[in-house]
């Protein structure tokens, strides 16, 4: 079950961590020949050529249109059965940055023994990491991946510096956005929409990745607002949390179309059609093809959030801590009638009618949670 961060013990973000140092050491799949790259620059890679076909006019095959919410899901699982590959215990965490332990460039989450603090503020190599795992210095987390070749070598983060990102968004901006319906609207490319026009900018969609998505990109700052963006790893708790309020929004919204369109949306964006994760005739990151509507339902992928209603049904009906009585000292079994040979006296109230009656309702019970 994928957690939020605030709330994992050392021990899991130190295997969560170790996961993804492993697979930064692990053989590239799209670059096999290439021993500089690793497994981790793939995905790093795949989400550079998704936005970089931006650059020649071309609609991104993961942003400003329907397809980023369906997109990144994949992204995101198949990143994560990469980590299971090494330690199957590992998920990927949440980033649920409109909590207010996790707001701040001191949160837990920017700790040594997590991801790392802020870049310097000051001097030369401003925004370098200087500690925690993925600090260049470490040695383990050279950026290979880059948008610009001239681009350094290290991580860079400007946590909350740049003067159009100074704060997170807020829950109220979460619940406004979670509000709306449809999942999308036409023209279904957010770059053929009329800026001046709010009818077309009102889909849930829209709202999920401009204001709330792309501003905790902007705020994290540094390795975070570029094409290559995964190059820092709470690129992955960011956009779980994001799938997480897509999976909040269509419990919320059950007569709605978890997505839309079925087509009229860009090659690789419509209902059925498979999405893009490579150019055409270059090596696939994966085998499998996934279309949008097969990735609709997160939890026949396996995959569960602690927030959801029934994991938190199946917390609730986990036995309640027992209340403790008072023994005498050095007890006897004849003192505890489950260990004493005697049959316990029948208590008023517990007749077979009683039993049956119960065992009905609690049927009754567990036909209406499905
Ligand atoms: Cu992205
Ligand atoms: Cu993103």
């Amino acid at each position: 079950m994928r957690k939020d961060q605030a709330t994992l013990t050392t021990a899991e973000k130190a295997a969560f961590v170790n996961a993804v140092l492993a697979l930064k050491q692990a053989p590239s799949v799209l670059h096999p020949e290439d021993r500089t790259l690793s497994r981790y620059d793939d995905f790093v890679e795949v989400h550079l050529n998704a936005m970089m076909v931006m650059m020649n006019n071309q609609p991104s095959w993961a942003h400003q249109g329907p397809v980023f919410g369906p997109w990144h899901r994949v992204l995101l699982r198949q990143f994560e059965l990469e980590l299971q590959k090494i330690d199957s215990q590992v998920e990927i965490p949440y980033w649920d940055w409109t909590r207010a332990d996790s707001r701040s460039r001191t949160s837990s989450l920017w700790q040594n023994n997590f991801l790392g603090p802020d870049g310097r503020t000051s001097g030369p190599q401003m925004g370098k990491v200087m500690s925690g795992p993925f600090a260049f210095d470490a040695g383990n987390w050279p950026i290979r991946v880059k948008d610009q070749l001239a681009d350094p070598d290290y991580l860079v983060r400007r946590l909350g510096r740049s003067a159009d990102a100074r704060a997170l968004p807020t829950t109220t901006a979460v619940n406004a956005a979670l509000a709306l319906t449809p999942y999308d609207t036409a023209p279904w490319e957010d770059s053929l929409r009329d800026p001046n026009d709010r009818t077309e900018w009102r889909g849930f969609r829209i709202q999920l990745e401009i204001p709330l998505h792309n501003l905790v990109h902007r705020w994290v700052g540094g390795n975070m607002v570029d094409m290559t963006s995964p190059n820092d790893p709470v690129f992955w708790l960011h956009h779980c949390n994001i799938d997480r309020l897509w999976a909040e929004w269509q419990a919320m919204h059950p007569d709605e179309d978890a997505y839309l369109p079925e087509d009229g949306a860009p090659t690789g964006q419509n209902l059925n059609e498979p999405m893009i994760f490579n150019l055409p005739g270059e090596r696939a990151p994966w085998r499998e093809q996934f279309t949008p509507a097969d990735v609709l339902d997160h939890r026949a992928m396996g995959v569960r959030y602690d927030t959801e209603p029934e994991e938190r049904m199946a917390r609730k009906a986990k036995p309640a801590r027992r209340e403790r009585r008072t023994l005498p000292m050095f007890v006897l079994p004849s003192e505890i009638p489950a260990l004493s040979k005697k049959k316990p006296a029948k208590r008023a109230g517990k007749s077979k009618l009683g039993k049956k009656q119960s065992t009905k309702m609690r049927k009754k019970q567990s036909r209406s949670r499905r």
